[in-house]
């Protein structure tokens, strides 16, 4: 089969951000993009000759395109073999299992995770190392200094691969082995939750609601939930996945999951309502009438993990991102156990996980996962609550109230300002952070500044260190405020504004959270000056 190197050029804008490379999918269909990353990718990483590599993504419009053409390149490139995951779809998890299962070297994962899919919306690739693990920042310079100075990239000529149908196939010499995207996925998940106690809730008439979002995790959860496990099939809604996610924003959480949490507040509730995102690595939690944040999830899980079989020794450690409510940290400190701040983004728990200092670990943007994979796992964390509820026979609404009871509430919001003028964005922050210094003493909004700084994080295991990770503010009485641009946006920039309180005293713990964080929230507003240097009177998104 004809082998091609074509000479090529650096293409811009090929800097990986917070989760692998992200653009409109009309960038990557351009002429080269995709070969110029791919080839990048393959080179950042010492080459691929002889190695073994998975490959799949979340469905979105230009998967199977975008798989056709890594296959090629990976054959040209001398791959030993590829595991593909049948139709090209793999969840992110499912592949980071398959990475580890099957001892491969390494895989990509197509995917823009929660942003929109379609023609005119987002994609997205990404490698993960033989860890099966989003690439290390290490890793992720190597890719993009390639994609710096690259000058050709090597592709067959061959007829497309039937990635429609499992079995084995012939590249040049490289071996195709299209499998079943969910029978391992679903053997690890056997081996860490009670699947008995768990489907005799569901006989009991335990209900449940599970919004796939027209994304990966509908053929997993349909085959988990209805058919293992025995929940009434119409558990699993929107359940078939489309290139455009049915036109919607594949996002778990109040705003994007409208019609989840509109079935969650209705006067006939299920028990126990759940949603994941585009690819299937993060989760949304939410228990007739009351909504879960996902820091106050992580913490949950952190408390009561050990219910399930896969935890029943213990957690090692916990970790979460920064900008994560410490309400796990409150947990982990009574469990004797110790918790971890990394920066935002799954690469950063992963060498946690590999030394065993961390067991579980979760981000507010809705990712919880364990050392099960490296990566979060959205389905994951809805069979760990399930086991939960199947174990204690609480309601969410009483499991959090005796969380909160027992180490306090932590009221937590985002805001989010997207598409900003990138300019203005960085104006902002730059301003900000020329600040900081001074802060710590002064008022504001009636508050006092008791520290401000920006995030920086020594890795413990390999001491990396891994600067500009957002700025904080700790203001009187234990409350946060942190500000850092998104790494996943493909439009302007993202301002994140995230917004956390503590409250100890027993009879405030059932407040609107937007009522408990309207100090704060007065004070960030106040002390970044955002409204006037951005525009915008009002985030785009509240959750
Ligand atoms: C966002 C989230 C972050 C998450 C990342 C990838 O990043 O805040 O917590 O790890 O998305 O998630 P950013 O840089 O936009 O804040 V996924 O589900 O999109 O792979
Ligand atoms: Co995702």
């Amino acid at each position: 089969m004809p082998m091609q190197t074509v000479r090529t050029h650096p293409i811009d804008g090929q800097k990986p951000g917070t989760s692998g490379l992200r653009k409109k999918t009309a960038i990557f269909m351009r002429p080269h993009f995709l070969e110029n990353y791919v080839q990048a990718t393959f080179d950042g990483i010492g080459g691929v000759a002889g190695k073994t590599l998975v490959i799949g993504g979340d469905g979105r419009y230009f998967n199977d395109r975008a798989i056709q053409v890594i296959l090629r390149m990976a054959a040209a490139n001398e791959a030993a073999h590829c595991i593909v995951g049948q139709g090209g779809i793999l969840s992110t998890p499912a592949a980071s299992n398959l990475i580890r299962t099957r001892g491969a070297d390494g895989g990509l994962i197509l995917s823009a995770s929660h942003n929109p899919g379609g023609p005119d919306a987002d994609f997205g690739l990404k490698y993960n190392g033989p860890n099966g693990g989003p690439a290390t920042e290490s890793v992720t310079d190597k890719i993009y200094e390639r994609t710096q100075n690259i000058e050709c990239y090597r592709i067959c000529a061959a007829q497309d691969v039937n990635i429609a149908d499992q079995g084995t196939y012939d590249l040049n010499s490289m071996s195709v082995e299209v499998i079943d995207p969910i029978a391992a996925y679903v053997t690890a998940m056997e081996k860490l939750f009670d699947f008995d106690k768990i489907k005799a809730l569901f006989a009991r008439g335990f209900t449940m609601r599970f919004d796939a979002m027209h994304a990966v995790t509908g053929p997993y959860a349909h085959a988990i939930l209805e058919d293992i496990l025995g929940a009434p099939k119409g558990t699993v809604i929107n359940g078939t996945p489309s290139p455009d996610f049915g036109g919607g924003h594949p996002d778990p959480n109040p705003i994007w999951a409208k019609e989840l949490m509109d079935i969650m507040y209705a006067d006939n509730a299920p028990d126990f309502g759940a949603a994941s995102d585009g690819d299937g690595d993060r989760n949304m939690i939410v228990g007739r009438h009351a909504y879960v944040t996902p820091s106050d999830s992580l913490a949950l899980l952190v408390a009561k993990a050990h219910l399930a079989p896969g935890y029943k020794d213990g957690l090692a450690g916990v970790a979460r991102s920064m900008p994560t409510s410490r309400a796990a940290d409150r947990v982990a400190a009574s469990l004797g156990i110790d918790c971890y701040e990394t920066p935002t983004g799954w690469k950063f728990f992963g060498n946690l996980l590999d030394a065993g200092k961390a067991t579980l670990c979760g981000e507010e943007s809705a990712g919880t996962g364990s050392d099960h994979v490296r990566e979060k796992d959205g389905l994951w964390a809805v069979l760990l609550w399930l086991n939960i509820l199947a174990d204690t026979g609480q309601s969410v609404a009483a499991l959090m109230e005796e969380l909160w009871q027992t180490h306090g509430r932590y009221y937590y919001s985002r805001l989010d300002y997207e598409d900003v003028d990138s300019d203005k964005a960085n104006a902002m922050i730059n301003a900000l952070r020329d600040k900081l210094a001074d802060l710590p003493g002064t008022t504001i909004k009636g508050l006092t500044v008791e520290m401000a700084d920006e995030f920086a994080y020594d890795d413990p295991v390999d001491g990396s260190r891994s600067t500009n990770q957002g700025l904080r503010l700790i203001i009187d009485n234990d409350a946060r405020a942190i500000f850092r641009l998104s790494g996943t946006g493909t439009a302007g920039s993202t301002i994140r504004v995230y917004l956390e309180q503590l409250e100890t005293d027993p009879t405030k713990l059932d407040l609107p959270p937007q009522d408990a964080l309207s100090d704060i929230r007065a004070a960030a507003l106040e002390v970044s000056d955002l409204v006037a240097m951005t525009g915008r009177d009002a985030p785009d998104v509240i959750t």
